[in-house]
């Protein structure tokens, strides 16, 4: 056994359902409240590692906080080395299937393992990861759901106030010239200088999609993401074929094999890997592998605490997207500096849980 090994002696996940400052409606559905699933890896050198999933919905909170307090009895005195955890893990779903629920288990986890391990060192997670802080350019991706032109136009002035500098608007409204009307109405509250990327939460046909795309192909959008549903790869790249604007995906890719399918279809310009669902740090870092050597531009969805590290180890490294979303939990929010996310010096991730917050909001 190496010198200062970490071993684990227990895993702990409690389910909270915290209050959002803006609930987010989408074209794919509405998120009211941000469940999430917090991770508390103890190991018996007295050292704890944090992470956190999201869940989407309160009603998968239970089944998830579950499925990864019962995976306590697979771990269990191993070694903190997160290759090794992701393989027994992926070995213990084989019959089942590495996705979904189960993937968001092991990517929590990994998050934690991860974290323990960058503690146990004293290492911000980005260090141990071979990199240094530096400022990570963030988008502000609070809000701006299917909320009507007037409205969109006020928050976007709102997201705008603190500095940064692209924020995103969703998009699937009743037809193209509403969703038009909102973009145009965003711009103008926003100016020409604030990028504007857009979401349409895989809302629609390829056929409707490739009109519309070619609706907003003049409106300077600098981004489209998930115009169609998520899986359609071939979809996905005949939109493309037609599109200006750069088409982004992968918030709904489960694990690098998911990715690699995406890339080898020609899916999209932009890719986003969700740091969960891509399987934890493990998966981002194999994600990062395959976006290296084709040049594909990594942005990354939620989780900003964790993504900020990532990112600045991710050599096509591109967008960091801000939500707020945990704040309310945590001892020291992340940071932003000028539409910057600032990496925290302290040792791991930087996720320390506001106790009595959690108490409040423990479902
Ligand atoms: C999104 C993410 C999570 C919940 C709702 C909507 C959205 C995004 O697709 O990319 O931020
Ligand atoms: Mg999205």
């Amino acid at each position: 056994m190496p010198r200062d090994e970490l071993t684990i002696r227990a895993l702990r996940a409690r389910a909270v359902n915290v209050p959002m400052s803006r609930p987010l409606h989408t074209s794919g559905g509405s998120v009211t409240t941000a469940p999430l699933v917090l991770i508390d890896l103890e190991t018996d050198q007295g050292v704890t590692g944090h992470g956190y999933v999201f869940t989407y919905t309160p009603l998968a909170l239970a089944p998830i906080a579950g499925l990864i307090g019962n995976l306590e009895t697979v771990v269990k005195g191993d070694a903190v080395a997160p290759f090794e955890i992701e393989a027994k893990l992926q070995r213990t779903f084989r019959l089942l299937g590495a996705q979904g629920f189960s993937l968001m288990a092991i990517g929590g986890i990994d998050m934690a393992a991860w974290d323990a391990l960058a503690r146990a060192k004293e290492l911000p997670l980005v260090c141990l990861l071979g990199g240094r802080p530096k400022p990570i350019p963030a988008y502000n991706s609070n809000g701006l759901g299917i909320v009507g032109p007037d409205k969109a136009a006020d928050e976007a002035g709102e997201l705008t106030s603190s500095g940064f500098g692209a924020i995103k608007v969703r998009l699937g409204y009743a037809d193209a010239e509403a969703d038009v009307a909102v973009v145009r109405a965003v711009r103008e509250a926003i100016g020409d200088d604030v990028l504007l990327m857009s979401d349409y939460n895989q809302s629609l046909t390829v056929t409707e999609a490739k009109s519309r795309v070619a609706r907003l192909d003049h409106e300077g959008l600098y981004w489209i993401e998930e115009p169609t549903r998520c899986d359609d790869y071939r979809g996905h790249a005949e939109i493309r074929e037609h599109a200006r604007t750069p088409i982004q995906l992968g918030e709904n890719c489960w694990g690098p094999h998911d990715m690699a399918k995406a890339i080898d279809a020609g899916a999209s310009d932009l890719f986003m890997p969700d740091v969960v669902k891509i399987g934890g740090i493990t998966g981002w870092l194999r994600a990062s592998a395959l976006a290296e050597p084709i040049g594909l531009p990594v942005s990354s969805h939620l989780f900003p605490e964790v993504s900020a590290h990532l990112l600045a180890v991710t050599p096509t490294s591109h967008w960091l997207e801000y939500v707020d979303w945990a704040n309310p939990i945590l001892e020291q929010p992340l940071e932003i500096d000028d539409g910057r996310a600032v990496i925290p010096s302290a040792p791991g991730i930087g996720l320390e849980w506001n106790e009595d917050a959690v108490a409040k909001y423990l479902a």
